[in-house]
């Protein structure tokens, strides 16, 4: 086994990171491999947990690529903040490019990004945060974005359709509106709150839930990466210039599962979320697709094999 430092170094560095994350590359080769890499590595984490490899849960974003590239792109990496949930993989990668620490930290490793106690649904990396109590981030993200306001910076906190059902996530839009607090609230709307069609429990449109608290929206339905990425730069522009909070509407769809085999849709819904996979719809305008994708591969490869060399986290 080689020494944990040596191996911490190699998950950590800052120079893997940019190489990971694409940023030397055009924009769609770049968001092309980040998407790329989200979906290898929670694919990867599917096969892991069937094998017992994973310590606890773990919830994908297979499907909803696109909204964490096209959003987390349009933010300041080095000065903004990311709130995220249960499904945060996707958020995670975009944001830090420490695919190996993930692993990691998901197989309840030393070498993970929270030394393997957080597992999948709570990473600390920089000014990125994610929890799994639902609505619990909202008040967190006003307040640090409050905190932040001064230094001009953004915070984000990404929700789920169901996620509206929870009241501290009001009292989060009431206080973020009288206190002029910088922070974008980014709404996936895929329909479904675990196995509970949204339309059983949500009265209502999503899209402006925020507007009575006199909260500029933004909406969108689709899943093109780049349409995604224009409007989620508007809505940050709007909020660090105005010191605003907004509304980010995003329809999407969940390919995936729930967590793992909990899907009780219908064949037919699940081949119609299926039909608005964001990976094909920006593949045609990628030249060396195909190149992204092996590399990606073998960065999800050498991440897994680095996180089974780690010690396992005890205690
Ligand atoms: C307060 C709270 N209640 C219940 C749960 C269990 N739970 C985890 S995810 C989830 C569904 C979340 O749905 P949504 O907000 O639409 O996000 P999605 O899973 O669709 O991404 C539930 C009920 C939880 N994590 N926190």
């Amino acid at each position: 086994m080689r020494g944990l430092a040596e191996l911490a170094a190699k998950a950590g560095s800052r120079d893997d990171e940019n190489a990971v994350l694409g940023l030397d590359l055009s924009q769609a080769e770049q968001f092309y491999q980040q998407m790329v890499l989200i979906r290898y590595a929670e694919e990867r984490l599917l096969d892991l947990f069937s094998t017992g490899a994973l310590n606890g849960t773990t919830h994908t974003s297979i499907g909803q690529e696109a909204n964490a590239v096209g959003v987390i792109n349009a933010l300041d990496r080095s000065l903004d903040t990311v709130w995220s949930h249960h499904r945060c993989h996707g958020h995670f990668i975009a944001y830090s490019g420490q695919v190996a620490s993930l692993f990691a930290e998901v197989m309840g490793r030393t070498l993970g990004v929270c030394r393997g106690r957080g597992g999948s649904q709570h990473l600390c990396y920089r000014n990125f945060y994610s929890n799994g109590i639902q609505g619990g981030i909202a008040p967190l993200a006003v307040g640090s974005a409050l905190g932040d306001r001064a230094k001009g910076a953004v915070t984000v906190v990404f929700i789920g359709d169901g996620t509206t059902g929870e009241g501290a996530l009001y009292e989060s839009l009431n206080m973020a509106a009288v206190w002029n607090v910088p922070v974008l609230f980014v709404l996936e709307d895929n329909g479904i709150a675990q196995t509970t069609p949204k339309e059983l429990t949500l009265a209502g449109a999503l899209d402006r839930r925020a507007e009575p608290f006199g909260i500029r929206s933004f909406a969108y339905d689709g899943a093109d990466v780049m349409d995604i990425h224009a409007l989620a730069s508007d809505a940050v522009r709007y909020v660090r210039h105005e010191s605003r909070p907004a509304w980010l509407y995003i329809r999407t769809e969940r390919i995936g599962p729930h967590s793992k085999g909990d899907d009780t849709r219908s064949p037919e819904r699940i081949a119609a979320a299926r039909a608005r996979d964001p990976l094909p719809i920006l593949r045609s305008r990628v030249a060396n697709a195909a190149d992204i994708e092996s590399r990606c591969m073998a960065i999800v490869d050498s991440a897994v094999s680095l996180a089974q060399q780690a010690p396992i986290a005890r205690g």
